[in-house]
């Protein structure tokens, strides 16, 4: 398909409470993993774009991830809500996902409001998401919760087992401006193989991690060496807050760090198709979720 054959395209922000499955949706949607995703709250930090694009109707949507929504403790914790809260002000429609094995609670209720206050209703597409762990009736039951809110639609779906996405796609392409294609057609990522590299790497490491400890690791990749040999030289840089939680990163032995970078390795060269050495180091930038300046240096 062409660009100019394009009738509707535009920026879909995804937004919701920490876990509930956001990053799984777009990657389910897209077809191909474009943003990381893991069990632990507050996976998602950055703003990564997923594109689809389809013929019937034909359109092109940007679906936005944003990091959870939730009641800050630290500076991290602020930049991550106004980055979730800029990406739906600067979206043409947003699609906003509950958990459907959690009560409706204050959390969804406060993003909610924001999304009445900032936008025409009929905008957002309320996704109720992980149907397939649900108890029978829990769905309806948060449907039911969810309907006051009076938005455009309302979508069960299994993210993980990839229910429900043909409805999504369907309701939100109408919800789209006209307008040709944002990027070329085969486009699925913009993100630059530096990001990908370290959020890969923080992927494999959190579920090593527990309590405060994934909220206080940084990964940076500091360097890319495409080598005569045809092995591609990675550099990456875990950061921590203090001292102490460098050995548990690094575990027994070495035995996560180990673990983690082999993991990462293999996903990241299947990813970029090259044979890649991955040189992973652990330093310390104390309290970097604290300092504006810190956490831009570590690219947040
Ligand atoms: N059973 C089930 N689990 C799901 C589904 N979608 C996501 N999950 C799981 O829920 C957890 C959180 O998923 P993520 O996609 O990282 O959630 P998120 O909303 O992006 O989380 P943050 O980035 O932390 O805000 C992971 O363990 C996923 O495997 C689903 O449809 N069904
Ligand atoms: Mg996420």
């Amino acid at each position: 398909m062409g660009a100019e054959d394009l009738v509707r395209s535009g920026f879909v922000a995804v937004v919701g409470r920490p876990n509930v499955g956001k990053s799984t949706l777009i990657n389910s949607l897209v077809g191909q993993k474009v943003t990381i995703t893991s069990r632990r709250p507050q996976t998602t930090r950055l703003n990564v774009r997923g594109v689809l694009t389809v013929e019937d109707p034909a359109a092109q949507i940007v679906f936005v991830d944003t990091p959870g929504l939730h009641r800050p403790r630290t500076a991290l914790g602020e930049r991550l809500n106004s980055t979730a809260y800029r990406t739906v002000t600067d979206a043409d429609c947003t699609v906003f996902v509950i958990d459907a094995t959690a009560r409706v609670g204050p959390g969804d209720r406060r993003i909610a409001e924001h999304l009445l206050d900032s936008m025409e209703p009929e905008q957002v597409v309320l996704i109720v998401n992980k149907v397939d762990a649900a108890r029978k009736g829990r769905v309806a039951e948060r449907l039911s919760e969810a309907a006051l809110w009076d938005f455009g639609a309302y979508i069960p779906v299994s993210a993980l087992e990839g229910d429900g996405l043909e409805r999504v796609v369907a309701e939100l392409v109408p919800r789209l401006p006209e307008g040709p294609a944002l990027y070329p057609p085969g486009v699925v990522s913009d993100r630059p193989d530096e990001v990908l590299i370290a959020e890969t790497v923080r992927e494999k490491l959190l579920p090593g991690l527990w309590q405060e400890l994934p909220h206080s690791v940084a990964v940076k990749t500091e360097g890319i060496e495409v080598r005569e040999d045809g092995l591609t030289r990675i550099e990456a840089v875990i950061y921590v807050e203090r001292e102490s939680q460098k050995g548990i990163v690094v575990g027994a032995g070495g035995a996560n760090l180990r673990d983690a970078g082999t993991r990462a390795r293999r996903e990241l060269e299947e990813a970029l198709g090259r044979r890649i050495f991955l040189d992973l180091r652990v330093k310390v930038e104390k309290d970097w979720q604290r300092y504006p300046d810190r956490m831009e240096r570590l690219g947040l």
